[in-house]
């Protein structure tokens, strides 16, 4: 399913040609098993209760459900097994957070984690066409500034979303909070989010420090026993 504007296009699925259908409050009146959101916070907060009314179960990947206390919030290697409180809406975390979480994971099990500063790298991809747009224009000398605030072809930025009124950004709030309710842990956060003048692939480093010592034979091992890695 679409928006009104893409309706009626079709997309190929191994082989086979569908056409979009728009996306309605009566979309869910047939009997649909697990649908997938990806079309942004104010369509899944709309959508999405709809669905689960009616029987379907949502896989949302957009920030609107992500801290509802009444939605699991799931990496499928880290934390399945709260994908059983579920009450129709599953949200996965942000792109930030859910790459960092796979690796994070095995070491926490062995060693416990205390305290964890991210570092992203973050692909204009994230932010869409737009995004793509600004990057490949700015590098033929042409400076567009539609999905960002500064040019970002040679550029880093050191804003992505909005900022909050704690001075950090709200995609820097996201990495805190969404990293301590998957990992059911009052961990200590940092994050500082970059955009950088990559086409896509977000890339971030991860400096932890943990409760009991660990090596860095015994993480590469605890990594090569991780699920997911
Ligand atoms: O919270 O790189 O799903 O701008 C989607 C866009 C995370 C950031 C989300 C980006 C956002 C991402």
């Amino acid at each position: 399913m679409s928006s009104y504007r893409s309706a009626g296009k079709t997309v190929k699925f191994k082989g086979q040609e569908y056409v979009l259908e728009e996306l309605t409050e009566n979309s869910f009146d047939k009997p649909i098993d697990i649908a997938l959101f990806s079309a942004g916070g104010s369509t899944s907060e709309k959508f999405a209760p709809i669905a689960a009314a009616h029987g379907c179960i949502v896989v949302d990947n957009s920030s609107a459900w992500r801290m509802n206390p009444e939605v699991p919030l799931v990496v499928p290697e880290v934390n399945p097994y709260d994908i059983d409180w579920n009450r129709g809406i599953i949200a996965n975390p942000n792109c930030s957070t859910i790459q960092a979480m796979v690796p994070m994971k095995p070491l926490h099990d062995k060693y416990g984690i205390k305290r964890v500063v991210y570092s992203t790298y973050q692909a204009v991809s994230g932010s869409g066409i737009k995004g793509i747009k600004d990057l490949e224009e700015g590098l033929k000398g042409n400076d567009i500034m539609v999905a960002y605030p500064h040019p970002i072809a040679g550029n880093c930025l050191p804003h992505i979303d909005v900022f909050t009124d704690n001075g950090y950004t709200k995609e820097e709030m996201k990495m805190y909070n969404e990293t301590r309710k998957i990992m059911h842990s009052d961990v200590q956060v940092s994050a500082t989010c970059v955009r950088v003048p990559a086409l896509r692939s977000h890339s971030e480093s991860i400096w932890i420090e943990t409760e009991r010592p660990v090596s860095v034979e015994e993480a590469r091992e605890a990594f090569a026993n991780g699920e997911g890695l």
